[in-house]
């Protein structure tokens, strides 16, 4: 069961990628027969064996994040950066990433040949540090990793982090989506109710922002149990402006946890009622508009550690480029799991 857990993990975060990127540039709400008529056309993928859709840097820096893992047992701070910088280098356009990272990439490389591996980050945003979302759309390889060790696992989050953000709300985003997908990694549909769930990472936000004086996770947090306990659905017009869907970090990581919950409480939309637990999800977060292909790529993170594969149509494993990469590297960090073959 753990082992689909990994790969619905890996999976799902690929899909939501791959679908969301369609809609990134739009800045609005997706509408759900949008995206059922996307899903029809990518059952086809599997007939002609066609790729049809594109993975972006959300996916990009997961894998090359999961890779350096893979190889090294560890994390390898410096390994990371590298793979970071030698992939954004080499990548073709339709990547998009974030407008202001390749400050950090070109710095890494060119100034300090990685030596100075988080000075870079620190000194983007005149010293403030990015808040975007880039720390945590591709953290969930963390949590994979760390699976039982949650220590472990805010240490890597902010390692991770912070070699392209320094902001607190990016390092805080990337803990609090590498410990969502953990805590669905440890439960199962039917033993967690959204509210218990929703605590336990009400829990960890306390501890996080206890010393910082703007506390946008805890409203945001707050903010989501209450739309969820609402007796009609916020429109995505109020979630915007309540919570938001945009580039920083706890927009994005926050409507990811909104989407999941909210079909946890099986409060999902019934147009989608046709399609599996995770790909409601899925789904659901991108119709939220906004950053649909982070949004996509963490709320489904976060669906397929909690549902498993098993809910996953065979044809998504045509559909998206890398997803032989993404089941691949979830099976290896599985077993590297299961062998307990880790190093601090
Ligand atoms: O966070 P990042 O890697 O971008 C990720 C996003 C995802 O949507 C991907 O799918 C891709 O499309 O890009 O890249 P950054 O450039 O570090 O941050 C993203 C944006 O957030 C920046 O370009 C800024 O617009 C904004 N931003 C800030 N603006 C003002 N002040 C981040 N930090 C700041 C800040 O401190
Ligand atoms: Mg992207
Ligand atoms: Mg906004
Ligand atoms: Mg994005």
């Amino acid at each position: 069961m753990l082992l689909s857990k990994f790969k619905g993990s890996a999976l799902a975060a690929l899909a939501g990628d791959c679908i969301g990127a369609r809609y990134e540039s739009m800045w609005r709400p997706v509408a759900y027969q949008t995206l059922l008529n996307l899903e029809e056309n990518l059952k086809s993928a599997e007939k002609t064996s066609r790729r049809s859709l594109h993975y972006t840097d959300d996916t990009e820096m997961a894998h090359e994040l999961a890779k350096s893992l893979v190889e090294n047992g560890k994390f390898v701070a410096k390994d990371v950066a590298s793979k970071f910088t030698e992939t954004f280098f080499e990548s073709p356009p339709y990547r998009y990433y974030g407008p202001h990272v390749r400050n950090v990439f070109e710095k890494l490389e060119k100034a300090s040949r990685f030596s100075d591996l988080f000075g870079p980050a620190s000194e983007q945003f005149d010293g403030q540090g990015s808040y975007g979302n880039g720390s945590a759309m591709r953290v969930f390889p963390v949590a994979l990793f760390c699976h039982g060790n949650q220590e472990l696992l805010e240490k890597l989050a902010a390692l991770s982090a912070k070699l392209t953000h320094a902001h607190i709300d990016a390092i805080n985003g990337a803990k609090l989506q590498a410990s969502a997908v953990e805590i669905a990694l440890s439960s199962s549909d039917g033993s967690i109710s959204w509210l218990e769930f929703w605590q336990k990472l009400k829990d960890l936000i306390d501890k996080l922002e206890v010393d910082v004086p703007e506390k946008v996770y805890t409203n945001k947090l707050d903010m989501i149990k209450e739309l969820i306990a609402r007796e009609e659905v916020a429109s995505v017009h109020e979630f915007e402006d309540e919570v938001g869907t945009g580039i920083k970090a706890s927009e994005a990581v926050c409507a990811a946890i909104y989407a999941f919950l909210m079909c946890l409480a099986d409060r999902q939309p019934s147009e989608l009622s046709s399609l599996s637990k995770v790909q409601q999800v899925v789904f659901y977060s991108i119709s939220l508009g906004g950053d649909t292909d982070t949004i996509g790529t963490m709320a489904g993170a976060i669906a397929g550690a909690f549902y498993g594969d098993e809910g996953l149509p065979s044809y998504w494993l045509y559909a998206f480029e890398g997803a032989e990469m993404a089941r691949d590297l979830a099976t290896k960090l599985h077993e590297l799991n299961e062998k307990k073959n880790r190093d601090i």
